[in-house]
């Protein structure tokens, strides 16, 4: 069977990449075009953090969900990850209870907070609502009690304007929107906090060497060369959101890389917190580290069985830090 190759690798673009085919994050943003709404973007985050910073409020930017790679520029195809964005979705109702304003940067049609408890349960939609004789739609009385208090959470963020939902797809799109995004919230000083916790692709086709047109099958097998992605990590920690509390995520699922890709990640990029947690026991435990520390956060059988949820706790930590940060410029 014959194959398909539809890139080369980035060491053939010894001008581009540092020698061990991985680009620079500035040359990134030269030879790849932005999205289309990146002005729009910039508007909306630009006024909210404004109106955040005259209000004195503490803001957090979340990542959630994954990122997609094209493998065409007129995309038929692309490749994705396991993410659905509970961790961000669930993450942002607690910094909201926290006082937070909270720009949530979430991959299009993934989980969002408060809509999350009735668009991904067993139940589907509509079988939360009844429709009356008389013409009207009610929720069924055994789910009213929760919606209500849902929904008046809800409509509190929305009427203090303290959620502002921004979305993404591609990795691209993605990239760009984060050192944008990064760049205002920057305006904010120690009182932001930059929570990312999407899981972006570390591998991608620049669009340069992408083929443009759909993949035709009728060749045979299919075989992809990808580019590392560059570590925006880097940037981000050093230019474009200094002063901030920075949290990254570290996923894995070997156990015995955890700590150790955790400490790495901390030591080469000069950040604040990694969180880490492993693919199978995320929603159960994480190991929270800084440079001076590591705390395993976990729930017992009966608090998961109570519904209780591990950003919770999470959060909890997290805001302590933000506020020791802010007051001293420094992590315990
Ligand atoms: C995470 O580790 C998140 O906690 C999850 C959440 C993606 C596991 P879900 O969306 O899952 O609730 O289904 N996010 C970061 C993953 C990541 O790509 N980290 C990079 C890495 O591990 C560093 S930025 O190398």
């Amino acid at each position: 069977m014959s194959s398909i190759t539809v890139s080369v690798p980035a060491s053939d673009n010894s001008i581009l990449d540092n020698g061990q085919g991985v680009i620079d994050p500035d040359v990134y943003f030269q030879i790849n075009q932005p999205p289309a709404n990146l002005s729009e973007f910039e508007t909306k985050l630009s006024a909210f953090v404004d109106l955040h910073k005259e209000q004195g409020n503490k803001v957090v930017l979340i990542t959630s969900g994954g990122t997609t790679v094209p493998l065409e520029n007129q995309t038929v195809r692309f490749i994705d990850n396991f993410s659905n964005g509970t961790r961000g979705a669930t993450s942002a109702e607690y910094f909201l209870e926290a006082g937070y304003a909270v720009v949530f940067m979430h991959r299009q049609n993934s989980i969002q907070p408060y809509h999350r408890h009735f668009t991904h349960s067993h139940l589907g939609f509509l079988d939360y609502f009844e429709a009356k004789e008389d013409g009207s739609v009610q929720a069924c009385p055994q789910y009213a009690d929760k919606m209500r208090k849902v929904l008046l959470k809800y409509s509190e963020a929305k009427k203090s304007n303290r959620l502002l939902m921004l979305d993404f797809v591609t990795l691209s799109d993605y990239l760009f929107k984060l050192q944008a995004g990064t760049k205002i919230l920057s305006r904010l000083g120690e009182r932001a906090m930059y929570y990312l916790a999407a899981a972006v692709s570390d591998f991608f086709i620049p669009s340069q060497k992408m083929v443009e047109h759909k993949i035709q099958s009728r060749e045979g097998g299919l075989t992809l060369t990808l580019d590392q992605v560059p570590k925006f990590l880097k940037p981000l920690v050093s230019n474009w959101a200094s002063k901030g509390l920075i949290v990254s995520f570290k996923l894995e699922t070997d156990t015995a890389l955890l700590v150790p890709k955790a400490r790495q990640a901390l030591t080469r990029y000069g950040h604040q917190v990694v969180i880490g947690n492993m693919l199978k026991t995320r929603k159960q435990t994480v190991t929270l580290i800084t440079r001076e520390s590591e705390k395993v956060l976990s729930l017992t059988p009966e608090q998961l069985e109570s519904n209780i949820e591990i950003e919770s706790k999470i959060i909890t930590e997290l805001v302590q830090i933000h506020e020791y940060w802010m007051s001293s410029g420094h992590t315990k």
